[in-house]
């Protein structure tokens, strides 16, 4: 099963499937050497959010967090590329996008720290926990 250092999963977060970046962001994500190996619009339940931000629970931003990461559909994906957390998190820039790198999809699509457009997994271990919360594993393609 999936367990190596080639995938990540991604989600376009609420704002900005609401402010129709879905396409552009997916070009972007392809164009940058990412291959989608699972895909799904879905939203998440309370439940959901909160098992997969479980990390954040004591944290102050917590609550706000869950209630903006279930306020409308997301996209879930698997991403395949060499160095996929690594590279993806590159992609995609500083969880603030007043700090993020120009080009980077967080300085392109991103409304505010809270609102950022887009979640990249932070280890390989988590991307493999995180793909296996959105997706089967008969429903990701891995060749
Ligand atoms: P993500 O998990 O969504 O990809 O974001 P990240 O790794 O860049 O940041 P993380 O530390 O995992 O935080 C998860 C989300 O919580 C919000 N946050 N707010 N107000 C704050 O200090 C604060 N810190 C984090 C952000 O929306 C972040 O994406
Ligand atoms: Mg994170």
């Amino acid at each position: 099963m999936i367990n190596n250092k080639n995938l990540t999963l991604t989600m376009i977060k609420p704002d900005a499937v609401k402010n129709g970046y879905m396409g552009n962001i997916i070009n972007d994500i392809t164009n940058a050497g990412f291959t989608i190996i699972a895909l799904r619009l879905t939203q998440l339940t309370s439940q959901d959010a909160k098992k997969f931000y479980s990390i954040h629970k004591d944290k102050p931003f917590f609550k706000n967090l869950v209630e903006f990461m279930t306020s409308g559909p997301i996209v879930a994906a698997v991403l395949k590329k060499e160095n996929a957390v690594e590279e993806f998190r590159k992609l995609i820039g500083a969880t603030n996008p007043k700090n993020a790198e120009e080009g980077t999809l967080r300085k392109k699509y991103a409304e505010s720290m809270e609102r950022n457009a887009i979640h990249g997994s932070d280890s390989d271990e988590n991307a493999r926990i995180e793909s296996l919360f959105h997706f089967a594993e008969k429903e990701i393609y891995l060749d």
